[in-house]
């Protein structure tokens, strides 16, 4: 296991849409170890690939928020949506991508999701909570959509321009 580098907005590898995975690979297997290992190093409750500058559509999660609890990571490859409630849900979300930054985002309160395991079978659920948020935003990232893309153009620009501020600093050492 190792622990990525994990891509900061604005990058052009943020917004371009990922690649179905077409087979799962030893290295396929290996992204996903190293995705969760660099999750929980984070720490954070997901992580997409292109966020890893892998641009394939694999996504991690585990949203369990009781500390006491034992990990329950979930794997998902090419997750599709198949579903969602009427009922909507506001959560304050952050972004691995957009360290230190949180915004409120209105998104389907519940989802089924379908995807590939890493055994290679179809597997398809229904989420809600933490897990439907976090499962959407992660999902949003393989169609390089970010959550600041669901605020005013204005509150956009003011956190987009921190980011420039930040890699900038980050480059100087
Ligand atoms: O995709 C990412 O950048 C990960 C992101 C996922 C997410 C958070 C909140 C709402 C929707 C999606 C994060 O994990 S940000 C960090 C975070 O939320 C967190 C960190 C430590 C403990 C609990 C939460
Ligand atoms: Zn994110």
């Amino acid at each position: 296991m190792a622990l990525r580098n994990i891509l900061i907005h604005p990058d052009p590898r943020l917004k371009k849409m990922a690649d179905p995975v077409a087979n799962v690979s030893d290295d396929l297997r290996q992204l996903a170890d190293d995705m969760l290992e660099t999750m929980y190093n984070a720490p954070g409750i997901g992580l997409a690939a292109p966020q890893v500058a892998v641009m394939s559509r694999l996504v991690v999660a585990d949203c369990e928020k009781d500390e006491d609890a034992s990990p329950n990571p979930l794997v998902l490859i090419n997750p599709t949506v198949v579903w969602t409630s009427p009922d909507k849900s506001v959560y304050e979300e952050g972004c691995l991508s957009i360290p230190d930054q949180y915004a409120e985002v209105e998104r389907p309160k519940e989802v089924e999701i379908e995807w590939m395991r890493l055994d290679g079978k179809t597997q398809r659920e229904k989420f809600d909570g933490l897990w439907a948020t976090c499962l959407q935003h992660e999902i949003d990232h393989l169609d390089g959509k970010l959550f600041i893309d669901y605020l005013k153009p204005l509150k956009r620009q003011m956190i987009t321009r921190k980011m420039q501020k930040l890699k900038r600093e980050m480059a100087r050492g």
